[in-house]
């Protein structure tokens, strides 16, 4: 199987991510219950070039699903330098404060640097269809 979780962080974070999905139960019960539903949409990377530590971000289908929101990145705020986006037709934005406030900034592929204006920026994220 298949390494899915950086570090102890990353784990807090998931719980978090499903928290903020609504998906009843712990991570583990989530990822067996809704397997069939959730997808890897995004990988974050702490480093640039999709170095360091990675997050993997499970979520629904971008192009059958609204907007979907990860209100706290938690262990993971402040630590985001590359994005891999996985989903199809999936538009990741990040914002510089928790429950999508503060600045801005979408990515519509794959990015090896989130850019000087939002490395270790991120508190809180959305995924789109686009
Ligand atoms: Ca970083």
């Amino acid at each position: 199987m298949a390494k899915r979780f950086g570090m102890k962080k990353a784990l807090a974070g998931v719980a978090g991510l499903m928290l903020a999905l609504g998906a009843a139960g712990t991570a583990e019960a989530a990822s067996s219950a809704a397997a069939a539903e959730y997808i890897v949409v995004a990988v974050a990377y702490e480093h640039a070039n999709y170095g360091g530590e990675s997050y993997e971000l499970w979520a629904r289908p971008c192009d059958t699903t609204g907007t979907q929101y990860i209100n706290d990145l938690g262990g993971w705020n402040n630590h985001i330098s590359s994005i891999d986006i996985r989903g199809s037709r999936c538009v990741v934005t990040l914002f510089s404060g928790t429950y999508a406030g503060g600045y801005r900034k979408s990515f519509y592929g794959d990015s090896s640097y989130v850019g000087n204006d939002f490395n270790d920026r991120a508190r809180s994220l959305t995924f789109s269809k686009f």
